[in-house]
C-alpha cells in the first residue's frame, strides 16, 4: 500500500510511516516516522507536503522519540501494594487487571448504580478513535456518570456559538490576505507555532500585527505593537474601541443593519465605555485605546485572533462574546483575510450517532453529569451519591486540573477505586489502585480532525506497542468483553470504527464527500473538499444563529440566564473595581495580585513535563514579577517565593522581569508536581469556580499573595 514508502538513509532502507500529532494543538501536524529493519523508530519529522506543517515540528514533538522510548514508559499493568500515593506497585497480567476492574465495577453498579463510576479524560490525544470514540461508546453502554469536558475552551465555544452560530475560523493561509492582524490573548508562537510563518509573511507584505496580552510573550516580542491591559478587562477595552469607532463614524451602519441583530441595544451599551472610563479599568492610556480603535477600524481586511487562553476567567464567556462582535462593526465578516480566527472545529463534525452509539436501546438513559473542573469537589462530598470509581485516561488531573489539593484529598479515599491508563507514572497515576500501560501515537491507529486548519490526517501504526501497552480503544474493547457487553460496536477494531464514522459523516456533509479510509491511508493528509469560493467563512452572509444574523442581542443567552448583550463584568477575584479606581495603584506587600498561568513553550499542559530536555529548556517553575512589585516585597530573581491564597500554596522561583506589567504575575503551565519544589504546582492555588458561560474553567482568575519563601519558611 502506498501509505508506506521507504527511504534510503546512510545505506539503510527505512520505512516512512505517515502519522498525525495527537496533542492538543491547533496545528495537528502531519508526521513522518522513519522505522528501521528491526521495527524501531529512528526519526520523527514533519511532512514537507502538508500545507501547514510544511516540513517542521515544534520543539516538543521534535523529541517525540524521547517520549516514546523514555526509560519511564509504563510497560505492564500494575496493582497498588503500598498506601495510596506511595508509588508502590506490583506487576500483574492484563487478564488479572481486566478481571479485577470489571468485578469491582459490577459490584459498584449492583450496589450504587453506574452513575457512581466516573470516567475522566481530556486531551492526551485528540484522535477520533483513541479520543472521542473511547470517550463515549463503552461509557454510554454502561450508563456511567457523564463528564462535562469544560477544562479548556467551553466558555469561549459558547460565546462564539451565540454570536456567529459556529466555529468557522479561516485556515492559516488566509492570514496572507490580511492587512491588520490583532492577536488578542493568544500566544501562537508557543501554542500554534505553524501559523507563525504565515504571520511573518503577512508582515513582510505590509500587514500590521498587534498583540494584546498582559505578558510580553514570544508572540508579542515580534509584533509591531504590544498592548498590556490588566487581565480580565478585555471586554471593556473592546466596548471602548467600539465607542471610538461609533463616535468617529468609522463603523459601517449599512453593513450592520443588514447583518447584525441587536445593534440599537448594543449601541446603548457601547456608550457607557468612553476611553477615559475604559482606561481606568484596563490600566491603559485613553490614547492607546483610541489609536488601537482607529487602526483596527481603518485597515481592512482585519483579522482578529482569539484562542482559549483569554476565556479562562470568571468573565471569560462574556469577554470572548464581546470580542467576537468587534469584526462586525466594520463588516470584516465574510471577506478574505478578515473576521475572527478562533477555531475551525465546526467546518466538519463527525456523525455523532456513528461515533457514540448513544441512541442504542441497550444504553441506559443518561445519568448525572459532573463538570471536570469540579473533580476535587466531586470526590470529596459534592457528588451525591458519591463517586466510587474513577477511570482516568488521556488526562493528568493532579497536575492539570484546578484546586489540586482537593483532588489529592479525594484520591486518598479508601472507598474510591481508581484506575489510570497512562504512558507514564504521573502524579495522578501514583494514586491509582490499578495502572494500565498506554501506547504512544506511534503504536496506535487513528484519524485526526484539526481545530486550526482544514485537512484531515491519518495516523498509521509505525511500531509495535512497547511492552504490553494497549491503546485506549483496545482497552475499552477488553473492558467491554469483561463486562459481558456483546455489542459489535464495542468490538470493532480502529479501522472499522474509522470507516463507520467516515461513511456516516460524509453522507451528511459534502465537505467529507468521497473521503474513504483507503484514501486516508494512501494519502495521509486529505484536505476538506471546500470549493475555493467557500473558503472564506460567512462569505454567503448566513450565520447559523436563530435569526440567521450575527447576534449582538441574543435570546438564547437570555434564556440561559446570561446578559442578553455582550458586557464587561469585573472578575470574581480582582483588584479592578467597577469604576476602575484601584486598578493601577501599586499593591502593598500583603495585598494579593492576579496570577496568570498560560501555556509553557516546551510542555503541552503536563505532557512532556517529564522529559529532561524539556525541563531543562523551561529551567524551573518560575514566577515572573515586575520589578516594582518585587521591590515592595523584597524579592530578587532566583530566590524561592511562596504564592498562596485560601485554596493553597506552592513555591516558585522568582524571575523579576519587565515581561509582565506591574500588578500582574505569571507562571507557566504546568510543571509536574513531583518535579516542583514541595511536590505541588500552581494548580494548588487555581480555582475550581466555574466561568460565566457553559461551566468553563477559570484558571486565570486567581489572586495570590507573594512572599519570600525565606521569610515565610
Ligand atoms: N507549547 C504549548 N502549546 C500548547 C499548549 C501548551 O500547554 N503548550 N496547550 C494547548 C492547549 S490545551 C490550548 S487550549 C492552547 C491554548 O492556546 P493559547 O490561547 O494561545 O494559550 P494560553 O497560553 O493559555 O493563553 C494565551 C495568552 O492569553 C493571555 N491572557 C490570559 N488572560 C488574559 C486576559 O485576561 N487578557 C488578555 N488580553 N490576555 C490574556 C496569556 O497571558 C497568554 O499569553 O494551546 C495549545 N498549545
Ligand atoms: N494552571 C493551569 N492549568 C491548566 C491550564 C492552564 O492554562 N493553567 N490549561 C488547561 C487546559 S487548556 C487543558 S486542555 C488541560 C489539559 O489537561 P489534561 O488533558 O489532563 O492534559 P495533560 O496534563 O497533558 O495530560 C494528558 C495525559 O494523557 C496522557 N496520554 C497521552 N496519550 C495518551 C493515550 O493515547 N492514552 C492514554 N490513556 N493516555 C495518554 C499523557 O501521558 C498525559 O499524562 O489542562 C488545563 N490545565
Ligand atoms: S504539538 Fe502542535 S506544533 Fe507540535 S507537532 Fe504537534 S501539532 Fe505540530
Ligand atoms: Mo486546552
Amino acid at each position: 500500500m502506498s501509505l508506506e514508502r521507504t527511504e534510503l538513509v546512510a545505506g539503510r532502507s527505512l520505512r516512512v510511516v505517515r502519522g498525525a500529532c495527537p496533542h492538543d494543538c491547533p496545528d495537528t501536524c502531519a508526521l513522518e516516522t522513519l522505522v528501521d529493519e528491526q521495527g524501531r523508530a529512528v526519526r520523527v519529522r514533519g511532512s514537507a507536503d502538508h500545507p501547514i506543517t510544511r516540513g517542521w515540528l515544534c520543539a516538543k514533538v521534535n523529541r517525540y522519540l524521547d517520549r516514546t522510548y523514555h526509560a519511564d514508559r509504563l510497560l505492564y499493568p500494575l496493582r497498588r501494594v503500598g498506601a495510596k500515593g506511595s508509588g508502590q506497585f506490583t506487576r500483574i497480567s492484563w487478564d488479572e487487571a481486566i478481571a479485577e476492574i470489571t468485578q469491582r465495577w459490577q459490584e459498584i453498579i449492583a450496589r450504587h448504580g453506574a452513575q457512581c463510576i466516573l470516567p475522566y479524560s481530556y486531551a492526551g490525544t485528540l484522535g477520533l478513535v483513541q479520543g472521542a470514540v473511547t470517550d463515549n461508546r463503552f461509557w454510554h453502554r454502561m450508563g456511567a456518570c457523564r463528564l462535562e469536558r469544560a477544562i479548556c475552551g467551553h466558555a469561549a465555544e459558547e460565546a462564539v456559538q451565540l454570536v456567529l452560530g459556529g466555529r468557522m475560523a479561516p485556515s492559516p493561509e488566509m492570514l496572507l490576505q490580511s492587512k491588520f492582524i490583532l492577536i488578542w490573548g493568544s500566544n501562537p508562537a508557543s501554542t500554534a507555532p505553524h501559523i507563525m510563518p504565515f504571520l511573518r509573511e503577512a508582515q513582510r507584505q505590509g500587514a500590521r500585527v498587534v498583540v494584546i496580552d498582559p505578558i510580553r510573550t514570544l508572540t508579542a516580542r515580534s509584533a509591531d505593537l504590544h498592548i498590556q491591559p490588566l487581565p480580565g478587562t478585555d471586554a471593556a477595552l473592546a466596548l471602548s474601541m467600539m465607542y471610538v469607532m461609533v463616535h468617529e463614524q468609522l463603523h459601517k451602519p449599512e453593513w450592520i443593519a443588514q447583518h447584525v441583530l441587536g445593534w440599537e441595544a448594543m449601541l446603548e451599551r457601547i456608550m457607557h465605555y468612553p476611553p477615559e472610563y475604559a482606561a481606568r479599568i484596563t490600566g491603559l492610556a485613553p490614547e492607546t485605546i483610541i489609536d488601537l480603535a482607529r487602526q483596527y477600524a481603518t485597515t481592512t481586511p482585519a483579522l482578529l485572533r482569539v484562542t482559549d487562553g483569554i476565556n479562562r476567567h470568571t468573565n471569560g464567556g462574556q469577554t470572548v462574546r464581546t470580542l467576537a462582535c468587534l469584526p462586525a462593526l466594520t463588516g470584516q465578516y465574510g471577506i478574505a483575510g478578515g473576521g475572527l480566527m478562533y477555531s475551525t472545529s465546526d467546518w466538519v463534525r463527525w456523525d455523532r450517532a456513528a461515533r457514540d452509539h448513544e441512541h442504542e436501546a441497550v444504553c441506559p438513559p443518561a445519568p448525572r453529569t459532573i463538570n471536570m473542573n469540579r473533580l476535587g469537589a466531586a470526590l470529596t462530598g459534592e457528588a451525591n451519591p458519591p463517586i466510587y470509581s474513577l477511570y482516568v485516561y488521556n488526562a493528568n488531573p493532579v497536575a492539570s486540573a484546578p484546586n489540586a489539593s482537593k483532588i489529592v484529598e479525594g484520591l486518598q479515599r479508601d472507598d474510591l477505586f481508581t484506575v489510570v491508563h497512562e504512558l507514564f507514572e504521573t502524579d495522578t497515576a501514583r494514586y491509582a489502585d490499578i495502572i494500565l500501560p498506554a501506547t504512544s501515537q506511534l503504536e496506535q491507529i487513528d484519524v485526526h480532525k484539526p481545530y486550526g486548519h482544514l485537512s484531515l490526517q491519518y495516523n498509521a501504526r509505525a511500531i509495535a506497542p512497547l511492552g504490553e501497552a494497549r491503546s485506549n480503544w483496545d482497552v475499552m474493547r477488553g473492558l467491554a468483553k469483561g463486562m459481558g457487553y456483546q455489542e459489535i460496536w464495542l468490538q470493532d477494531d480502529a479501522e472499522l470504527v474509522i470507516r463507520e464514522v467516515l461513511t456516516a459523516s460524509s453522507a451528511s456533509n459534502p465537505l467529507l464527500a468521497n473521503v474513504t479510509l483507503e484514501q486516508l491511508q494512501a494519502e495521509g493528509t486529505v484536505p476538506l473538499q471546500i470549493p475555493l469560493d467557500e473558503r472564506i467563512p460567512f462569505a454567503h452572509g448566513r450565520y447559523n444563529t436563530p435569526s440567521g444574523k450575527i447576534e449582538f442581542f441574543s435570546e438564547q443567552a437570555a434564556a440561559k440566564g446570561y446578559d442578553p448583550l455582550p458586557a464587561w463584568e469585573p472578575e470574581v477575584e480582582t483588584r479592578v473595581e467597577r469604576d476602575g479606581r484601584t486598578a493601577t495603584s501599586l499593591a502593598a506587600a500583603h495585598e494579593p495580585l492576579p496570577l496568570l498561568c498560560p501555556a509553557a513553550h516546551h510542555f503541552v499542559s503536563s505532557s512532556f513535563g517529564n522529559l529532561d530536555v524539556m525541563k531543562a529548556k523551561e529551567q524551573a517553575p518560575t514566577l515572573r514579577i515586575h520589578p516594582l512589585d518585587a521591590e515592595v516585597r523584597g524579592i530578587r530573581s532566583g530566590q524561592l517565593v511562596r504564592v498562596s491564597n485560601e485554596r493553597g500554596w506552592c513555591h516558585l522561583v522568582a524571575n523579576v522581569s519587565e515581561e509582565v506589567r506591574p500588578g500582574v504575575l505569571a507562571t507557566t503551565t504546568v510543571w509536574w508536581p513531583r518535579f516542583s519544589p514541595d511536590q505541588r504546582n500552581i494548580n494548588w492555588t487555581t480555582s475550581d469556580r466555574l466561568a460565566d458561560f457553559n461551566g468553563g474553567s477559570t484558571f486565570y482568575t486567581n489572586l495570590v499573595v507573594v512572599e519570600s519563601a525565606e521569610v515565610a519558611g
